[in-house]
């Protein structure tokens, strides 16, 4: 499928201070609408969307204010985007933006996920979150994106599964999709290869439903942390005199942690081959040592003051 024959796409910039969002918006529209940062301050202040232009004219492209380590302003921005994403329909895909000169995927942009989790709860949500890697400068070599690919894979995917664990349950397997942009090559130089993936991108989310809020009336996350407690209990199964054989269970059960501050505990269950055997020698019992008798002294009767 060629791009010009997209239509109808709608999309969600997320991510961090600076990290791109507004460069990659007005680089997938063709269009400068977004205000791009020129200075350290935050610039995006506030939720907005556009469509592009040409043959991006159906594409609808929804920037966001950097999210940022104050966890205060970050609780004001985080419900003024909450509240313009619940006003849209038919968005279809949420694109988290990181910079390819950083890796980490902040605590700040995982809230923010849950948070529009939690707005869709749709099954099958964490099929519309894909990544774009910004600032992937068009000179840099083909080795070199292949072995942060690698890297980043690693670093970003078992945070992502762990995000769907703590939220929505879906199978584990969801390949999150990553695209690698320059979003501001410097001029006259060969950007063939973030078009491209902008194409990939634009395909990926054309194929995407929007992602319906209706399917589910009650939100589906409940928990804004679960953490996995263990603990060993061991029974004695078998015993003679010399030996003692012990089982030991590994039990395992969760503490979720209610966006209300509530914590509740699930039952204890044993893990997955969490049993095992474990024989012990009885310690040999020490030969008892007599003490020594002292001779009796009667201090009654026998003694005779002269
Ligand atoms: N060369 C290059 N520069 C980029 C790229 N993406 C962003 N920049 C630069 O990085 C700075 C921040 O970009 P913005 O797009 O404003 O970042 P933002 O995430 O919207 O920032 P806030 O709205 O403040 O959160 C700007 O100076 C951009 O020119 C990129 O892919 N390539
Ligand atoms: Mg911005």
């Amino acid at each position: 499928m060629s791009v010009g024959e997209i239509k109808d796409t709608k999309m969600i910039l997320i991510g961090g201070i600076g990290d791109g969002k507004s460069s990659l918006g007005n680089y997938i529209l063709k269009k400068r609408v977004f205000g791009e940062r020129t200075e350290e301050s935050p610039k995006t202040q506030e939720t907005v969307g556009f469509n592009g232009e040409a043959d991006r004219k159906n594409i609808f492209v929804i920037d966001t204010p950097g999210l940022q380590d104050s966890v205060e302003v970050n609780e004001n921005r985080l419900s003024y985007v909450i509240e313009y994403i619940k006003e849209q329909q038919g968005v279809q895909a949420i694109v988290i933006v990181l910079n390819f000169n950083k890796e980490v995927l902040s605590e700040n942009i995982k809230t923010m996920l849950k948070l529009i989790c939690n707005v869709f709860p749709t099954e099958g949500f964490w099929e519309h979150v894909c990544i774009v890697w910004t600032k992937c400068y068009n000179y840099t070599s083909e080795e070199v994106i292949e072995t942060q690919i690698k890297t980043k894979k690693e670093k970003v995917l078992p945070e992502l599964k762990k995000l769907i664990k703590e939220t929505t349950r879906d199978g584990e397997c969801i390949e999150f999709p990553m695209y690698f942009v320059d979003s501001l090559p410097d001029e006259g130089s060969d950007n063939a290869r973030s078009e491209k993936e902008i194409e990939r991108l634009l395909t990926w989310s054309y194929h995407l439903t929007p992602i319906n809020k209706k399917r589910n009336e009650k939100p589906l996350i409940k928990y804004k942390s679960i953490e996995t407690e263990e603990k060993e209990v061991t029974e004695v199964v078998e015993a003679n005199d010399r030996n003692i054989k012990l089982r030991i269970d590994c039990k395992i059960r969760e503490k979720r942690t209610g966006y209300d501050g509530e914590i509740t505990y699930t039952e204890w269950k044993l893990k997955p081959n969490g049993s095992y055997y474990k024989t012990e020698t009885r310690p040999t019992p020490k030969p008892e040592i007599k003490e020594p008798q002292k001779p009796e002294v009667n201090d009654s009767s026998d003694c005779h003051i002269l």
